[in-house]
């Protein structure tokens, strides 16, 4: 008799059922593709540094300029740093903007110097020729100069050096170079360093060109490996990133073990930025924005993006929402096109069907099935965000051949193999937490077990 072995036919298919969209969106990240171009016909752009009201600076390595940018505006020269001395890697390399910089007006940049050293200054655009230089003596070279400068959370400035060809550099805590440094706003040692009256923060690096936080003030550099491994670390404060004894991943309990790792000719990242979630590495020789979703600190697979553009080389969540990444194809090593180099904005992905206030998610439970067609009730619509809803669509997947012959609590309409099941005008609204069912049946062929798949509510 049938009512009695239903029970037993019914499958553990129960709680069906996909989160929304919005669920997932812990990482919303940003949408490749709608990046564009927005800034064109800079020269070797190293570094971008944004201004409070929303305008970014943006060195020139070669021409020791910086620039003014604007979206959809050809770039202005606000400053031509005296005393630079470009020539292979070298130049003017980072940049970056006082947190202060409403009050104080500060500048900060690191340079390879006609005195022969790479350099820290400050100065104000007001007055560019007039520089408080606040730490000098870094050795330089035509390759591994290392350049980035970044503001930490801790209001502390961070330098990243490069061993500058001497290998030996890197594990000589007397020596800046290989190195990457943590100085005061006016360039003198903190308190919290980890080698008393020392600059040095961490050490045995080969060429950091990437420095970046996560809202945990976690802190990630990327480095240039030098034949076989590029690297992303986790920096701690007193590590020991291993080179020139260790490239890579070595397993050497004497050094830290990067993170991530790619093959120099997929990679060989410069810049390096944080955003919603991820890590954003900017390649030079890879030719692409690699972006490494993080999970309290852990590294998931790095997915390559904006494959089509040449060389990059700096990249910066930017206050407009927007991932700012440049180029670098004009720096003798690429490819240039007329408009190069470029500033490629990337915007922020948006949830489609819900957002933060409109989050809801089905889930199905099949209640009978028998070999030609099944009841699948109730399917239980929640709303879990924090706004009431006044509506809701939930759609699912059929499986070819299924016919649905009735629905109750929702209007459903099939197009091809995806149905969609509307609120009816009494339970529509819902407030948050609030959840309300519906239900279905159908059809389907003989011998054929599918059941619909892919709840989505929206
Ligand atoms: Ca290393």
């Amino acid at each position: 008799m049938r009512a009695r072995l239903i029970p037993v036919l019914v499958l553990a298919l129960l709680a069906l059922g996909l989160g929304a969209p919005a669920a997932s969106g812990a990482q919303a990240g940003f949408d490749f593709s709608r990046a564009e171009v927005s800034v064109t016909g800079l020269q070797v752009p190293w570094a971008i540094g944004f201004l409070p009201d929303g305008g970014a600076l943006v060195s020139e390595r070669n021409t020791g300029r910086i620039m003014q940018v604007r979206p959809g505006q050809a770039p202005s020269p606000v400053a031509t740093i005296s005393g630079v001395r470009a020539s292979g890697e070298s130049g003017l390399l980072g940049i970056a903007v006082s947190p202060s910089y409403a009050q104080d007006g500060w500048v900060y940049a690191y340079f390879t110097s006609t005195a022969g050293d790479n350099r820290l200054v400050r100065l104000r655009l007001t007055a560019p020729q007039t520089q408080e230089v606040l730490f000098s003596g870094v050795p330089s070279a035509t390759i591994h100069d290392g350049g980035r400068i970044a503001f930490g959370p801790d209001g502390m400035l961070y330098v990243a050096t490069g061993d500058a060809g001497t290998t030996s550099n890197a594990q000589n805590l007397n020596s800046p170079a290989g190195k990457i440094l943590r100085m005061t706003p006016e360039g003198g040692v903190p308190s919290g360093n980890p080698f008393p009256g020392s600059r040095v923060w961490s050490y045995g690096h080969r060429n950091v060109q990437g420095l970046a936080w996560d809202e945990a003030g976690r802190m990630y550099a990327s480095e240039f490996g030098q034949n076989t491994w590029d690297e992303i670390n986790r920096i701690v404060a007193g590590g020991n990133y291993g080179w020139p004894v260790c490239e890579g991943t070595c397993g050497n309990g004497s050094y830290r073990d990067p993170i991530v790792t790619w093959s120099t000719a997929e990679s060989s990242p410069s810049g390096l930025a944080y955003a919603d979630g991820a890590l954003y590495a900017a390649a030079l020789r890879g030719q692409r924005l690699w972006a490494i979703p993080l999970t309290d600190g852990t590294p998931g697979t790095p997915v390559a993006q904006l494959r089509s553009y040449g060389r990059l080389r700096a990249v910066a969540a930017g206050p407009d929402g927007h991932l700012w990444v440049s180029t670098s194809n004009r720096d003798g090593r690429g490819t240039p096109v007329a408009q190069d180099d470029r500033i490629i904005r990337v915007p922020q992905a948006t949830d489609e069907g819900g957002g933060p206030s409109g989050a809801c998610t089905a889930t199905a439970t099949t209640q009978t099935q028998w070999s030609t067609g099944y009841v699948i009730q109730p399917v239980t619509v929640t709303n879990d965000g924090t706004a009431p809803l006044t509506a809701w669509t939930v759609t699912f997947s059929l499986p070819p051949g299924h016919t649905v012959t009735g629905s109750w609590n929702a209007a459903l309409t099939v197009s091809g193999q995806t149905a969609t099941a509307r609120n009816t005008t009494h339970n529509g609204t819902l407030a948050a937490g609030q959840r309300t069912t519906f239900g279905f049946q159908a059809t389907r062929p003989a011998g054929d077990t599918g059941l619909p798949t892919a709840y989505q509510c929206s």
